[in-house]
């Protein structure tokens, strides 16, 4: 296992498409599992290969309290059930120390495929719902910066600039 870098926002790599994985094999098994790693380390409750620059569909996600629940979701498709939506403060281990509040719809259906190849579908529901479409988000090059105003987006990234600067 290993710990992998994290591209950081306003890093233009985090802006690519990521492509379908044409077979669930044992390179794309350890691509999961040290995304797991780097992703309990962080410690975070999501993580797309997009924010490791593997600009595959691959996504991890725990969000149970004991961080004992991996889900794997590869090649994603995600159906909006209904039209209500869900505020949630969210953040991004991408956009380190900011928090903002983005809407979603709250009621998805996901079809990916696990570690093993297979396919499943879930309904998720509450934080679950927001992570995914937050990483799906990720494998298509979108941040959720990209859903608040410019001038709060401007004024993250230079902060961040600024840190990247200070650190080189
Ligand atoms: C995405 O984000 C997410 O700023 C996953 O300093 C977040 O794991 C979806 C993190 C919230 C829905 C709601 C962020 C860690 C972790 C930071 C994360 C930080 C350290 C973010
Ligand atoms: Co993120």
């Amino acid at each position: 296992m290993a710990l992998l870098p994290i591209l950081e926002f306003p890093d233009p790599r985090l802006r690519t498409v990521a492509k379908p994985v044409a077979n669930v094999d044992d390179d794309i098994r350890k691509l999961v599992d040290d995304m797991f790693e780097t992703m309990y380390e962080a410690p975070g409750i999501g993580l797309a290969a997009s924010q490791v620059n593997v600009h595959k569909q691959v996504i991890v996600i725990d969000v149970s309290e004991e961080r004992n629940e991996p889900l794997v979701f590869i090649n994603p498709k995600i159906e909006v059930l209904d039209a209500n939506l869900f505020d949630y403060e969210e953040g991004c281990l991408s956009i380190p120390g900011f928090y903002e509040s983005v809407s979603r719809p709250e009621h998805v259906r996901v079809t990916a495929l696990n570690r093993d190849g297979t396919e499943f579908t879930i309904e998720p529901e509450g934080l679950l719902a927001v992570c995914i479409q937050h990483e799906m988000d990720h494998l298509q090059g979108k941040l959720f910066v990209d859903y608040i105003s410019n001038m709060k987006r401007q004024r993250i990234r230079k902060k961040l600039e600024k840190q990247h600067k200070a650190k080189a």
